[in-house]
């Protein structure tokens, strides 16, 4: 192999089997490409996938192969197999190598653009005939196009050399007509892992080298279309729509339901119904030249900044957006159709109206989705060179000449290839690229071709190339500030509207805090919302570990389960989380008047409630007594109307918590979801409940080394609770301890509020129980204790006291904090263990999990779950499955009333398993179902990469007394 002495590829003197591969580490975006053009499916010209099983060969570096496996008759028959689109990493069960994940790391020297020699090259060949219904070969054109290869691929058609490009998540095409044979093509593809575009690909996820999007053979029959730009604008004021369609060969544009039908080029107004994300109205059209049909899905609308803000149609947009990578446990980034589709539906059905594609690209055909369903796009390009902030940004691509090419070549094929999508309203430059000559390139040239979209990107806190001022992860209160636009910055700045393109990380159980950041949203019209980071965890499904995150795969960098930060688990199981921000973001607001009359308010920007219906249930302790409809007028947006309730129903149990419940659901079946559907809701208390108590009508007695009291028994020397009835009780205790959360353990840049570092320092997972007295009273048994940790001054002066009606028995807990608590508690209640237990019926919050700052989804019910499904399987496990304001709860043969209501969980493994486990697989059931009965629980904020809970969410150590009241059912 060839050794060179100097670092510029395009200068470098080498041997020639080195040359051969120069292009790896050239800067420059490729050689051959056909220029870059709207990405469409033709209605009459043929097209043929080469998806499918492809031969394969792997080797270690670039050069390790000549390339005569391009040339015609070449026997790949001992070849292995992948399957196009796929990622190689991700097939032949670790024979070619594994996924690599780091989050702004590059995984190989920063020597910009040298990549490693290891550079696990993928040879593929696939060998196809034109099927025979393909026109003649005389008859115009092919051209051969590849939607995604990561990361720089060189190609072959029978033996001929077509070119090589970089640019991983954007399409590249060839003309191949006059290579084309009837049978027997060869097409050969030479893939590199490494080369100088991956200095410009380095997002946080894992890498992953292959020909992961489509590849497809195009018919171009002569006068076909090449390249087409839709432009389609609506005028709010006069309700017209204007259409024109640039077509770079001529033809005409019809559009039978607007009785259009002009020439390309010219424009034409009549009156539409205009497109938004949340009335996507789309008009079937066609622009016909001479060779071909291309079906058009036109979106009328008109994006602007005014007024200091983003307005769509006239008015200003609230973006409740996520931020989509793509990702499927299996396939990594080669996403089908319908697990692309699956992500919209999810979105549409949890009320989510943007997405940023997060941090390129998406595969085209999601964009289609979008504007079908109606989403809010950001689109955004290819680019992030993150890993150059551990040199100050020094030598960062974006700001060296010599790299800009590369970046417009990648801003020009995003642009061309999405322009005709009315979902998209923003194109992105890209992420985490620092600041710089070739990023203010890329807004001049976006700007300049595309008049009618609006540029973001979050690097540059000047906003010198864009339409408003962007930020990730900011607290509450900046955000908040800078609604109040006291947040300084220069001149552009100060005028721009603003959006948190990143926040609430959702890396585990969270994110906390997210409806606190809404009220501040809606509270300001200068800020535009948000986008959640991020829409799905990227675990691999792994035979042992349940999914696998960074490290699994013996990386030598890795930022271990960072890659699993999504509102969907890595099945597209929705998380708590993803419920939470359903509620926090819905489109209809519903409040209590306190008058028997509920507030109804139109949150959308757009639409009328036309499309939804109400319904109202009276509910007395969690259980639905009566329901019905209840006629809402079709509120504009915007608007607000107070709707009348009817009489509550008569006979109620005396005492019963009652409560109102009322309904926005879909009134017919629609796209995304059917009739019934719940988009939103709202709950009124009308009584409150009574709280439990137990009259003390025995004493406790001891015999035998047993004290009993009413229906328990308890160890005579240590006070400990032994049984209820027939159920026997382990370990009831005071428990101040979680398995803390990816937001309790935070992250290295927010080292000084690191919650779980603070309690292991402190001690608080290994706190130890000192008894000090047993007292049997006259009618209660005390037990007096102090729960502290070993070295520490601090302690919690806990007292047990125990009485008994005779049939039930009450556990009141006081816990007193003694010396100088500085941190806060991660959990304050008790926890004990039953022997056999299963369902679980409660009345409180559910259906699912909630903590203090996420517990807006949570509805009070009566609920009924087993303690297998009362678990949320985040990827590495920890805290979780709480249920808030529960009033009681039934399981293992005891009824637990609490005063006030508690935080109940229960588990199969202890706190100290859950903490200890890093994959789901660690978790084995024991014998023992653990129970938590909490006071209290901290936050959890969204401090794996944002802010820590709000203050008035910490759990901070301070005198409580809480009961509960436990009654054997069995
Ligand atoms: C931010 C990145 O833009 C995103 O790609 C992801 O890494 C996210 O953080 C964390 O999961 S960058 C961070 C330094 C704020």
């Amino acid at each position: 192999m060839s050794f060179r002495t100097t670092g510029t590829t395009s200068t470098t003197s080498s041997t020639d089997r080195t040359a051969a591969v120069d292009y790896v580490e050239d800067v420059s975006p490729g050689e051959g490409a056909l220029a870059p053009r709207a990405w469409y499916a033709s209605s009459d010209a043929k097209c043929l996938s080469l998806n499918g099983s492809w031969r394969f060969r792997l080797s270690q570096t670039a050069d390790a192969e000549d390339d005569s496996f391009a040339a015609d008759g070449y026997d790949a028959g001992d070849w292995a197999e992948v399957t196009v689109p796929g990622h190689w990493v991700l097939q032949g069960e670790g024979a070619f190598g594994s996924p690599i994940y780091t989050n702004h790391l590059y995984p190989f020297p920063v020597d910009p653009p040298r990549v490693p020699t290891e550079n696990p090259t993928g040879d593929h060949l696939r060998v196809f005939d034109l099927p025979a219904d393909w026109p003649q070969l005389s008859d115009g054109g092919a051209v051969l196009r590849f939607d995604g290869v990561e990361s720089c691929a060189r190609v072959w058609l029978n033996g001929t050399e077509l070119g090589e490009f970089k640019g991983s998540r954007l399409a590249h095409e060839f003309t191949v007509g006059h290579l084309l044979k009837t049978v027997g093509n060869v097409l050969a593809v030479r893939v590199h892992q490494w080369s100088a575009g991956s200095y410009l690909e380095d997002q946080d996820q894992w890498w992953l080298p292959g020909i992961f999007r489509d590849v497809t053979l195009l018919h171009r029959p002569a006068g076909a279309v090449r390249d087409f730009f839709v432009h389609a604008s609506y005028d709010h004021v006069t309700g017209e729509g204007t259409l024109r369609v640039d077509s770079d060969v001529d033809g005409r544009v019809t559009v039978p339901a607007l009785d259009i039908d002009v020439a390309t080029g010219e424009p034409v107004a009549v009156p539409v119904e205009p497109w938004t994300a949340e009335t996507p109205r789309l008009y079937d059209g066609v622009l016909a030249t001479e060779g071909e049909r291309v079906p058009l899905r036109i979106g009328f609308r008109t994006v602007e900044l005014a007024d200091g803000l983003i307005k769509v149609n006239g008015e200003p947009v609230l973006f409740k957006g996520v931020n989509r990578h793509e990702w499927h446990p299996r396939r990594g980034r080669a996403l089908d159709l319908e697990t692309m589709r699956e992500d919209v539906l999810l979105m549409k059905r949890h009320n989510v109206n943007a997405v940023r594609t997060s941090h390129y690209p998406p595969h085209p055909a999601f964009l289609g989705l979008c504007d079908e369903y109606g989403l809010w796009v950001i689109d955004e390009c290819d680019l992030e060179t993150h890993g150059f902030v551990e040199q100050d940004w020094r030598d960062n691509p974006v700001d060296d000449d010599r790299w800009t090419p590369a970046l417009l070549d990648r801003a020009a094929r995003m642009v061309e290839r999405d322009k005709n999508h009315p979902s998209v309203v923003i194109w992105s430059l890209g992420n985490e690229a620092g600041t710089g000559r070739g990023l203010t390139a890329m807004a001049e040239w976006i700007h300049a071709r595309d008049t009618s979209r609006l540029v973001h990107y979050e690097g540059d806190w000047s906003c010198r190339d864009t339409d408003m001022y962007s930020r990730m992860y900011a607290s509450h209160e900046e955000v908040d500030r800078i609604g109040r636009d006291l947040d300084g910055g220069t001149g552009k700045r100060r005028g721009l509207p603003f959006l948190l393109c990143e926040y609430a990380h959702a890396m585990g159980n969270g994110p906390g805090g997210l409806a606190d950041y809404q009220r501040i949203f809606e509270a300001h019209d200068r800020v535009q919302g948000g986008f959640v980071w991020e829409w799905i965890d990227h675990g691999i499904e792994h035979p042992t570990l349940g999914y696998a995150y960074g490290g699994d795969f013996g990386e030598e960098l890795h930022d271990g389960n960072f890659v699993c930060d999504g509102l969907l688990l890595p099945d597209r199981t929705p998380s708590p989380g993803l419920t939470e921000f359903k509620k926090v973001i819905e489109p209809v607001g519903v409040e209590g008047c306190g008058d028997g009359t509920v507030r109804v308010t139109n949150k959308q920007d757009f639409a009328d409630l036309s499309a939804l219906a109400f319904t109202w249930s009276f509910e007395a302790d969690g259980e639905t007594v009566a329901s019905g409809g209840l006629p809402v007028p079709a509120l504009a947006a915007g608007e607000s109307a107070e709707v009348k309730l009817p009489q509550p129903p008569p006979d109620l149990p005396a005492g019963a918590e009652t409560g109102w419940t009322v309904r926005a659901v879909l009134a017919e079946d629609g796209p995304w979801a059917s009739a019934g559907h719940v988009v939103a809701w709202g709950r009124l208390p009308v009584t409150a409940r009574v709280a439990p108590s137990v009259a003390a009508a025995v004493g406790p007695v001891a015999e035998g080394g047993l004290i009993s009291l009413g229906p328990a028994a308890f160890d005579a020397r240590t006070g400990a609770l032994r049984s209820i009835g027939p159920v026997a009780v382990t370990g009831l205790r005071l428990d101040v301890w979680r398995a803390t959360t990816d937001n309790d353990d935070g992250t290295d840049w927010k080292s000084h509020v690191r919650h779980s570092t603070l309690w292991r320092e402190l001690g608080l997972h290994r706190m130890r129980h000192r008894l000090d007295a047993v007292e049997l009273g006259d009618d209660a048994l005390t037990v007096r204790t102090r729960v502290a940790p070993a070295a520490r001054e601090v302690g919690l002066s806990t007292v047990y006291t125990w009485r008994s009606d005779g049939d039930r028995i009450q556990l009141t807990v006081s816990v007193t904090p003694e010396g100088d608590w500085t941190v806060p508690l991660p959990r304050l209640g008790v926890r004990f263990g039953l022997a056999e237990a299963d369902a679980v019926t409660w009345f409180g919050g559910g259906a699912g999990e909630a903590y203090p700052d996420s517990r807006t989804a949570s509805a009070v019910g009566r609920w009924q779950s087993t303690v297998d499904r009362l678990q949320t399987p985040y990827v590495r496990p920890q805290e979780n499955g709480a249920r808030a304001d529960v009033r009681w709860a039934e399981l293992g043969g005891l009824r637990i009333e609490g005063d006030p209501e508690f935080w109940f969980t229960a588990r199969r493994w202890t706190s100290e398993q859950l903490d200890a486990a890093r994959h789901r697989t660690d978790l084995a059931p024991g014998d023992t179902v653990w129970v938590n009965l909490d006071h209290g629980q901290h936050g959890l904020g969204s401090q794996s990469c944002g802010p820590g809970p709000l203050p008035q969410y910490f759990l901070n150590a301070a005198p409580a007394e809480f009961s509960f009241v436990f009654t054997a059912t069995g």
